[in-house]
């Protein structure tokens, strides 16, 4: 459906008269994040294109006749974990697939280039892990934040570093939350339903006045990249890369639209928390699905490896530097590429100065009206120390 079908004509409305409005410019990208200052230096060159065969290679899911044009099937390995199952997590044995989107999943959404950064569509092997089963809880991050005293960056007043040209006034502690329109708008204009909202954190993910009373089971939101990755390393894990995100999303199958089949609902039913209705109105959310806004893990079935959420609730981090390109590049080595660790540096080319690591699975935000990036194959990006309160992760751990 175009866009506009579903947004009347009303003028675009920047909160200009918000005293934030600089710093949410910078804290928010396109769909979901963009950022703050730039961080620090460029990860070292962990990309790896060398082809190999995979002897371990078993299954094939699906005939190759029967799949979608750029897809051939995915080879699942056989081979089984040495390690004993961590608590919490499935083993996602490994192989090769097709990885990425093609453009006719355009039409499956009103906001035009949600495919543009996720094709071609290319072959990848990834070896086997161990993945979290959900989205990492504030459960979760509560004990590891009382074993550790950590401070999310969420909970750091911003340096006049960092933004240089802001009011001493406007350093103030914060995140980014989504707050519903009055009436329904253009698309044009992201701060229309963003707002910088000093005092939002993990503990207080509408802002200062809210808490995590009956939301232990919810995945933890408000989270940096520099948050993620210290949980992961207390935890004794570290976060996915993209590849091995999908691979495991896709559950052994090849060419499918969704973590859970090629239909958005199964019988009727919605197999995942995304937004049904007029987006970002408030009361929009009809919650067809079950939830208007975060919803606790688990409450959908899971995929064929055990997984939930793989699509939509909560965006997550994966450890690999954002490019537009990246995915061209690696089609173009005309090879299977091992164990990608995704590009050596980041550039997007709609914020270029911008440093930003990869988003995957959508969240309850995202519809078929604006951002159907739960589809499996389509990616997300944000600005590596902005958090917002749909955007959380999970982990892997090797075997
Ligand atoms: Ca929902």
């Amino acid at each position: 459906m175009p866009m506009n079908q579903s947004a009347p004509k009303q003028p675009a409305k920047p909160p200009a008269s918000s005293p934030f409005a600089w710093m949410i410019w910078i804290l928010i990208g396109t769909c979901i994040g963009g950022g703050a200052a730039a961080l620090a230096f460029l990860g070292p060159n962990r990309n790896s294109n060398d082809p190999a065969p995979n002897p371990k290679i078993a299954a094939a899911s699906k005939s190759p006749s029967a799949l979608p044009a750029g897809f051939e099937a995915t080879l699942v390995n056989k081979s089984q974990p040495q390690s004993q199952q961590p608590k919490g997590m499935v083993w996602i044995p490994g192989g090769e697939f097709s990885m990425g989107s093609d453009h006719r999943s355009e039409s499956l959404c009103g906001l035009p280039g949600v495919t543009n950064d996720a094709v071609p569509i290319h072959r990848v092997y990834v070896d086997g892990f161990w993945m979290d089963q959900t989205e990492v809880t504030n459960a979760q991050f509560s004990a590891f934040i009382e074993a550790t005293g950590y401070v999310t960056v969420a909970e750091i007043k911003p340096t006049k570093e960092e933004f240089p040209t802001a009011p001493e006034e406007n350093l103030i502690a914060g995140s980014t939350v989504f707050k519903p329109t009055q009436s329904p708008v253009e698309f044009d204009n992201y701060l229309q339903w963003w707002s910088y909202v000093p005092g939002a954190d993990w503990r207080h993910p509408a802002g200062p006045e809210s808490n995590l009373e009956n939301k232990e089971d919810c995945p933890v939101t408000h989270v940096a990249y520099e948050d993620a990755e210290a949980y992961a390393k207390w935890a004794g894990k570290r976060l996915p890369t993209e590849a091995e995100w999908e691979f495991a999303a896709r559950g052994g199958k090849a060419g499918e639209l969704y973590a859970w089949g090629s239909e958005l609902q199964i019988d009727g039913k919605y197999q995942a928390n995304i937004y049904q209705g007029r987006f970002p109105v408030d009361g929009g959310d009809s919650a067809l699905d079950g939830f208007a806004g975060i919803a606790p893990t688990r409450q959908y079935a899971p995929n064929p490896y055990g997984l939930y959420d793989m699509g939509g609730n909560v965006w997550e981090w994966v450890s690999d530097w954002y490019r537009h390109d990246y995915y061209a590049r690696l089609r173009s080595s005309g090879q299977v590429t091992r164990n990608p660790q995704g590009p050596t540096d980041s550039y997007d080319p709609m914020e270029p100065d911008q440093i930003k690591r990869v988003h995957r699975g959508g969240s309850f935000l995202c519809s078929d009206r604006y951002c159907t990036r739960y589809m499996v194959g389509t990616r997300g990006k944000g600005e590596v120390r902005t958090a917002s309160n749909h955007l959380g992760f999970r982990c892997v751990k090797a075997d």
